[in-house]
């Protein structure tokens, strides 16, 4: 019996795990980024600018908050946001982050710890793109250990009075409002603070070598004034609330590097049957082959646990420690194929005309941000020992 050939970017037929709204939601987003996106992120990588032009079309299509039911959300579930993340990073993790970052670290909260005016106050306008937000939790003196914040909120009459800085935070530049997570005299709590407001500054963290086409920034707080009703009341004292968010996020993040591995896998295949050396294409060394079949055991492997997690997030079951070992397994695995890649494209592997540099330049802020590799790996040591080793 004959079978059909496999599809190298998907060798387990993973897309026929996903339900028909499913597959839908990644066929549209697909769409988006091969029309839309694909042809000018790499003018933005180089210029270091964020397309902003893009952020009507990815509102559009529904992709802000798409999981929050109401409020002009899509109330898609967690799967789909998974393929969301899967698409848009193929074209560039700086676009995946900017909804990331929107969704799961800014719409998220409102959502979860906000109180009735603030959902509508501010989900409708930034589901529509109208409002962008930020999520300000890293502090310059060391971001893996949240715990020792040194931002703080004083009550002042019904007011509070924010005083401290963040650090590298992904839409500071550019964000509308920042949920911005403060200490307090009754422990760490969650504070919306609007663009304009007096003593907040957001600067660009200029000459970054990752994600280019994503804007970063600190957040500066001089004496910043928050009316009690920008305070999200459901944030109760503690960093449960600003690490759900995280968990929202990393979630996303594990789908979101499959699609830069894969666009790398795929433009490395053309790549290799195309070029000849010694006699014969690249394809036909069996190094070579080796070493694309293993970019697919990793994509394949990413593809299931993603899936998989996706399953358990939308029964209500999935922990953060799954998370963890989602991003750390998949961000590995994405930043392994994509110097891999590079290195398989050989002097073409460092031009702009091919996509594993880039990639590849992106993903180490990836497997840095929203807890680095180490933080995932103690996490899971923890899961397993009982013994907290931070
Ligand atoms: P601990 O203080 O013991 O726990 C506090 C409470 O929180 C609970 N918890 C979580 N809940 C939900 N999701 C999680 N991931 C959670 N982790 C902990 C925990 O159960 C406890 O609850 P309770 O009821 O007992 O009070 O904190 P910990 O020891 O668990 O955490 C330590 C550690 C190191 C894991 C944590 O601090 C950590 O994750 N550090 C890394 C910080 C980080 O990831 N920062 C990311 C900043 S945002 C960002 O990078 C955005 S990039 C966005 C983009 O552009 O895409
Ligand atoms: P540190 O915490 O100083 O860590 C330095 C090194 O020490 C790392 O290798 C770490 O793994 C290791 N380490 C730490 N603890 C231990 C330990 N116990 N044992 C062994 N090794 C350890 N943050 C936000 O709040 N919002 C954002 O939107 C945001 N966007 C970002 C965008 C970009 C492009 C980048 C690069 C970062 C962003 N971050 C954001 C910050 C990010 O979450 C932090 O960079 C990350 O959590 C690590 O913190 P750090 O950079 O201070 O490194």
């Amino acid at each position: 019996m004959a079978y059909a050939p496999l599809n190298p970017m998907d060798l387990y037929d993973v897309r026929s795990m996903l339900s028909e709204d499913e597959q839908m939601v990644q066929d549209s987003v697909a769409r988006l980024v091969d029309d839309k996106i694909i042809p000018v992120i790499q003018k933005h990588f180089e210029n270091h600018t964020f397309p902003r032009d893009l952020v009507g079309e990815i509102a559009a299509l529904g992709l802000f908050g798409s999981s929050i039911e109401g409020y002009g959300c899509a109330g898609m579930n967690a799967v789909s946001y998974g393929v969301i993340c899967q698409e848009l990073e193929r074209g560039d993790s700086g676009i995946r982050s900017f909804v990331s970052v929107q969704s799961s670290l800014c719409m998220y909260p409102i959502y979860t710890y906000g109180s009735e005016e603030q959902k509508q106050k501010y989900l409708p306008r930034m589901a529509t793109g109208e409002l962008i937000g930020c999520f300000g939790l890293t502090e310059p003196h060391g971001g893996s250990d949240p715990a020792n914040m040194k931002t703080h909120a004083k009550r002042r009459g019904t007011d509070w009075v924010i005083n401290g800085s963040k650090m590298w935070i992904t839409n500071a530049p550019i964000a509308d409002l920042c949920v911005v997570w403060a200490m307090t005299d009754e422990g760490v709590r969650g504070f919306i603070v609007e663009r304009g407001t007096k003593g907040l500054a957001t600067p660009e963290i200029e000459n970054k070598f990752s994600l280019r086409a994503s804007a970063t920034g600190a957040l500066f707080f001089e004496d910043v004034v928050v009316p009690a009703e920008n305070m999200l009341p459901g944030s109760v004292c503690g960093l449960k609330a600003p690490l759900s968010c995280l968990t929202q996020a990393r979630y996303g993040i594990s789908w979101g590097v499959i699609g830069a591995a894969q666009a790398c896998l795929a433009q490395l295949i053309d790549y290799t049957k195309d070029r000849v050396l010694f006699g014969r294409p690249l394809a036909a060394n069996q190094a070579i082959q080796i070493r694309l079949a293993e970019m697919a055991r990793k994509i394949t492997n990413a593809q299931l646990m993603s899936l998989q997690l996706g399953r358990l997030k939308d029964a209500g079951k999935m922990t953060p420690s799954q998370v963890s070992l989602a991003k750390w397994n998949n961000c590995r695995a994405a930043i392994e194929v994509a110097r891999d890649a590079r290195d398989m494209l050989g002097g073409a592997g460092i031009s702009a005309e091919y996509v594993p540099i880039r990639h590849a330049l992106n993903l180490e802020s990836v497997i840095t941000y929203e807890g680095t590799e180490t933080i995932h790996q103690l996490t899971i040591g923890r899961e397993l020992t009982g013994v907290n080793a931070f």
